[in-house]
């Protein structure tokens, strides 16, 4: 009996995969397509194992540049045992997005985690497997875009700066350009099976505001699809030689 639940685990597992950062030099950039602008709301989803150790790691850097400010840019990252997001840019002024959650590190590493950063006009929310752990409220009167070209789209880095590379597995990457609702953030974490974004289901309704969505299946090659219609695709660097896989769940 113990054989046949292992090997039905394996079976539903084998579409799940994720990409594997080895903390010096891999991270991901997009090509961008399709901007999207004037819109309300933003959100980011992702699921994540790693140590969760003391090193900053920069999960998601979404339209930052080298040495200048752009109008929007997406941030995602641990530092000092915390997790942070927050969008800053030009667009923003002065106004402060940032919403931190301190960890427990022994509580989150080694797991999967699915984290979701969601961003209105008056406040930027934190989940970890679809629950609040943080709120920051703001007043901010203008809107956001994404994939406006004016910065880069990097996964596991720092576009600005070194010392942020991710060591750890990203899988399920995902953009939304609305605010999801706490119960569309809990129907995607799906009590800890990969939920696939790309549909509607129960609660989550906002399929058709996914603007970019890297599954990270692949296995093999340099380039992961983007699962949207979009073409924002992904191209994996720093990884030389064999690509390390793991089944995200
Ligand atoms: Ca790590
Ligand atoms: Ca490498």
């Amino acid at each position: 009996m113990k054989k046949v639940v292992i090997l039905l685990s394996l079976f539903v597992s084998a579409n799940a995969q994720s990409l594997s950062f080895d903390g010096e030099d891999d991270y991901v950039s997009i090509n961008q397509n399709n901007a999207v602008s004037g819109v309300s709301g933003v959100s980011l989803g992702f699921w994540v194992k790693d140590e969760w150790e003391s090193d900053k790691e920069m999960f998601i850097d979404f339209g930052g540049a080298s040495g200048v400010d752009t109008p929007y840019r997406y941030v995602v990252v641990k530092e000092d045992d915390k997790l942070k997001a927050w969008v800053e840019g030009t667009s923003f002024g002065s106004t402060s997005t940032l919403v931190t959650y301190s960890y427990d590190q022994s509580s989150l590493q080694n797991n999967w985690i699915y984290a979701t950063a969601v961003f209105t006009t008056s406040s930027s929310t934190l989940y970890l497997n679809g629950n609040s752990v943080g709120t920051a409220s703001f007043s901010y009167s203008g809107d956001y875009a994404i994939f406006d070209s004016n910065g880069d789209y990097h996964i596991g880095k720092n576009t600005g700066a070194s010392g942020f590379e991710v060591s750890g597995n990203l899988g399920e990457v995902a953009i939304w350009d609305t605010a999801l609702t706490a119960d569309e953030v809990s129907t995607l974490y799906g009590s800890g099976s990969v939920v696939d974004a790309s549909a509607n289901s129960g609660s989550y309704v906002s399929s058709s505001n996914l603007k970019g969505y890297w599954k990270m299946n692949e296995g093999t090659g340099t380039t992961l699809s983007d699962a949207t219609s979009n073409g924002n695709d992904g191209t994996i660097n720093g990884l030389l030689g064999v690509r390390m896989h793991h089944r995200l769940r």
